[in-house]
């Protein structure tokens, strides 16, 4: 497995920023470059969390939209890509659809996969320490799975006008400033980190802002987001980079 591109933060189903149908449209133009440009075989495709402004699965119902880019993932699955799926705190409740449906493989944060020989220490970023007693609180809600069996019980309809409104307040912790105390949260965890274990590349997503940055031995990326940036990283099999989608 030689490329990888890391994608994150699309927020798709709000109408924040660009509106979502037309943020969708370029992540799928950014999936057929990949398909057009890279070979199946050896192309990674890894979605860093909150692609999704909300997804919950109930046993027979999804929420709905989206199906443009659902289709091109599955068709890039279908072809041979490996598609893998990190949850973020937006879009954490996904029970096997997103796996047997569209063929992505969900993986765990963080995930510490080695990728041509390169070590990579991945998470979304909204778990990484040291957490406020909220913050800790609502990973611990949401992560609960008497909570995630409760909620199956709310109609689709209810269910979702919740977590508008839930994200809608989310949001707005997010500045569009660089957020310097986050960067600087991440910066000290790989630090700490690297004194126990080397990685080569850390990635995470969650801040909303692109950044690249030598740590030591290591190499740190945020992915940035799908809502202003339109920024992702890209692995060559060597060394990592991050670019962005303009047209
Ligand atoms: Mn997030």
């Amino acid at each position: 497995m030689r490329y990888a591109f890391f994608i994150s933060d699309a927020h798709l189903g709000t109408d924040a920023y660009t509106p979502s149908k037309q943020r969708e449209l370029k992540l799928i133009k950014l999936l057929r470059y990949i398909q057009d440009r890279y070979p199946p075989k050896e192309t990674n495709i890894i979605l860093l969390g909150d692609i999704f402004d909300f997804w919950f699965e109930w046993k027979h119902s999804v929420p709905a939209g989206f199906v443009r880019l659902l289709g091109t993932l599955a068709d890039l699955t279908d072809s041979g890509y490996k598609t893998y799926f990190l949850p973020g705190n937006h879009d954490q409740w996904t029970f096997g659809y997103l796996s047997e449906e569209v063929g992505i493989e969900v993986v765990p944060d963080p995930w510490t996969p080695e990728l041509n020989s390169k070590k990579f220490f991945i998470s979304h970023g909204h778990k990484i320490p040291p957490l406020t007693l909220s913050e800790r609180l609502i990973n611990t809600l949401f992560e609960s799975s008497i909570a995630r069996k409760m909620f199956k019980f709310v109609h689709p309809d209810l269910g979702i006008w919740i977590a508008k409104k839930w994200s809608h307040t989310s949001r707005q912790n997010h500045p569009d400033v660089p957020p310097r105390k986050a960067l600087e949260k991440y910066e000290k965890f790989i630090t700490q980190m690297e004194k126990r274990t080397h990685y080569d590349f850390y990635l995470f997503a969650h801040l909303h802002y692109p950044i690249i940055k030598r740590i030591g031995n290591s190499v740190y990326v945020n992915t940035g987001d799908w809502l202003t940036h339109f920024s992702f990283a890209i692995f060559d099999g060597n060394t990592i980079k991050l670019a962005r989608w303009e047209d």
